[in-house]
């Protein structure tokens, strides 16, 4: 289906849907959603019949919560789009849906929590020392575009301590870009190993003190310390780790500077030399000197509102910021190839997420890019480092009705057990949020209303998110952090507020996702400003938290403390000369408790973040933590026998298990440490 879809529209420049949905060409439903839905735009239009959810969205989930504890929503009716984006076109929602209250009339994006329930997640945040920083970008009104889209965070043991640090970067403002005041600071929160953290990007000069935005992480020169890449609006950063607790920054000398507006960013060995290339998303091309105000010549004199109220312009209407993809040449510089390797970003399309990612499992890494209110890109690697472009013939350009998305977040996980990777995209309120279903073959499926995680999501305004297995049950889970990006929706009874809760959906054997209810004084209540999100094991214990980079607030820590006594493993992957020695883009496929578990090596994702690199794998009741088998970038495979569950293994290509963490601390080498061994 996706190629037959795709070679039409190409050749047509159409989005072409199934039958009986909305056939809008891209370009002319791009520039006026109203337009389109009320039928007096390209003249063709038909309104989509868009499937019901089950009841109970928001709020209730999982089936567990207490009656009649105040989470109760009804159920939302897709209803006639009542939004307007006026003529700079804004950013694509989807049809505009009903306001969503609460019982006790809160948004549902700021309530819909109830009294008693399971407890996942515990805000830290104190506790652990990281609400004394705080970040900012901007002016608290949101004048601009620049200052709306908030951060990325990394979670990266830059140390090599074993145990995960914590990376946030923080935004700007116009006056401190104009030396007026100074300019906000990134942190470096050191893990403390007892619960705590301690900032140290001051001593670790990894503070930017530039308009940062997202972050990767990727050990480009081999040397087995993880470096930072951080996309700024201005001059990028290359932080290069000294390894011994600082970095310098080598974006200049390395010849990935740029000058605009950066993202995210993703590493990934594109042509198979050993070495980790660098592909940096372009967003908006932000004129200082031409300043998007709306009414004004610099916007074509369109009027910049969302429901008939001024807000800031963009990104629709703006210029975009080319993409870029750098090869890695192995001295510290850097070549742009993205001509050359088929990814030009000739429509300068507005990029934020990028990941790299083998979806075939091949060690050979694919591009995949987000991109706001556009279609995504999704480049296939031919196998020599040049890419085709399968954006549209894959399905992933667009969401099942033919639409561009205002694509934020992308997470990645084979949330069937099945071998093949799906991805989920957070977007923009007013919308669902997009499924793609992996159907094989590099092809892809929506199938969000199908798998329960459409309805509910619509309320929201989506980023940071991630498939992560919370209840160790083996099945991986999505959870997503929100918030708006027009402070003045809080003045208004939209339904929805510029801080929002995040979602927690948990997998139901594969077959489709239920909400997990957000349980007052817990995680899944706190209502943040949320952007960034990094998903990791914090502190060794085989759960996996979320620390949220919030837009002009303190960060936010959750701590998984999900009751379950399930087992799991974590893997930590060491690539031979011919992979790159962190082994970004390696597949794992874990064999235990009746399963087969797929997990990869990324070094970007979420929105603009970058999450643990340990591959973790829940293992349910079983005890026997099953077979590894092991998909280097270097092409070869390996299988390996994972001796006890409820560790953190290390595995070297070509050797073997090489060391094993217990609660953080060394544990006993297992006696006849397996061996890897050729996979057949
Ligand atoms: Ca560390
Ligand atoms: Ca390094
Ligand atoms: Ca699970």
């Amino acid at each position: 289906m996706g190629r037959i879809r795709s070679v039409i529209a190409m050749v047509l420049g159409l989005a072409v849907a199934f039958p009986g949905q909305v056939v809008v060409p891209v370009k002319a439903q791009a520039a006026s959603s109203q337009a389109a839905t009320e039928g007096t735009g390209s003249g063709k239009v038909v309104l989509v019949a868009t499937p019901v959810e089950r009841a109970g969205a928001a709020g209730t989930g999982a089936g567990t919560a207490a009656p009649g504890s105040g989470g109760a929503q009804a159920a939302q009716e897709p209803e006639k789009p009542a939004q307007s984006q006026g003529n700079m076109g804004g950013i694509a929602g989807g049809l505009g849906a009903k306001p969503v209250y609460d019982e006790q009339k809160r948004p549902i994006t700021a309530g819909g929590t109830v009294d008693s329930g399971p407890v996942i997640f515990e805000d830290i945040t104190v506790k652990a020392g990281l609400s004394g920083w705080k970040h900012k970008m901007g002016v608290p009104e949101k004048k601009f575009i620049v200052e709306t889209n908030g951060s990325g965070v990394a979670l990266l043991d830059y140390d090599n301590d074993g145990w995960l640090d914590i990376y946030l970067v923080n935004g700007s403002t116009l006056a401190a870009l104009d030396g007026k005041e100074t300019p906000p600071k990134a942190a470096l929160f050191r893990n403390n190993h007892d619960g705590t953290f301690t900032d140290v990007a001051a001593q670790a000069g990894v503070t930017n003190d530039r308009w940062g935005y997202g972050v990767s992480v990727g050990d480009y020169d081999n040397d087995g310390w993880p470096d930072i890449f951080v996309g700024n609006y201005g001059k990028n950063r290359l932080y290069h780790n000294n390894r011994d607790g600082t970095f310098t920054d080598r974006a200049e000398q390395a010849g990935v500077a740029l000058g605009n507006w950066s993202t995210g960013s993703a590493w990934g060995d594109v042509d198979g030399d050993g070495r980790l290339d660098l592909y940096v998303a372009g967003y908006v091309h932000f004129d200082r000197d031409n300043l998007p105000v709306s009414g004004t010549k610099s916007v074509g004199y369109s009027h910049c509102g969302y429901r008939g109220v001024d807000v800031n312009c963009g990104p629709r209407g703006l210029p975009g910021e080319p993409d870029h993809l750098f090869h890695n040449n192995g001295d510290g510089t850097f070549t742009d190839i993205t001509v050359k390797a088929g990814v030009e970003d000739k429509e300068k399309y507005f990029g934020l997420t990028a990941m790299m990612v083998s979806i075939n499992g091949n060690g050979k890494p694919d591009i995949l890019v987000g991109n706001d209110s556009e279609p995504n890109y999704l480049y296939a690697n031919k196998g020599n480092g040049t890419f085709e472009d399968d954006s549209y013939s894959s399905g992933f350009a667009l969401n099942k009705d033919g639409r561009e998305i205002a694509s934020m977040g992308i997470a990645a996980g084979d949330y069937e057990n099945n071998g093949l990777l799906d991805f989920f995209i957070t977007d923009f309120g007013d919308d669902y949020k997009v499924l793609y279903h992996n159907d094989g073959d590099m092809s892809f499926t929506d199938v969000s209303y199908k798998a329960g995680v459409a309805q509910s999501t619509i309320p929201f305004v989506g980023w940071g998110d991630g498939f992560i297995d919370y209840d160790n049950d083996g099945w991986l889970d999505l959870f997503m952090t929100n918030g708006h990006v027009y402070p003045q929706v809080d003045q208004h009874e939209w339904g929805t507020s510029w801080a929002e809760r995040p979602l927690l959906f948990h997998n139901d054997g594969g077959k489709s996702f239920s909400l997990v209810p957000a349980v007052k004084g817990t995680g899944l209540a706190v209502v943040t400003p949320g952007r960034g999100a990094a998903f990791g094991d914090l502190f060794n214990d085989g759960k996996i938290d979320v620390v949220i980079n919030a837009i002009d607030h303190t960060p936010v820590l959750l701590r998984n403390v999900s009751p379950d006594h399930h087992h799991w493993v974590e893997i930590r992957l060491v690539g031979d000369v011919k992979s790159p020695r962190d082994a970004t883009c390696a597949t794992v496929y874990l064999k235990a408790n009746g399963m087969r578990m797929r997990q990869d090596v990324l070094s970007s994702g979420s929105y603009i973040s970058s999450n643990d690199r340990r591959l973790h794998f829940g293992l349910g009741d079983a005890t026997d933590a099953g077979t590894a088998e092991i998909h280097w970038p270097s092409g070869a495979k390996e299988t390996v026998k994972i001796p006890a569950e409820d560790r953190i293994y290390s595995i070297v290509e070509g050797v073997g298990i090489v060391a094993a963490l217990c609660g953080g601390e060394n544990c006993d080498a297992p006696k006849e440490a397996p061996k890897a061994k050729k996979a057949k």
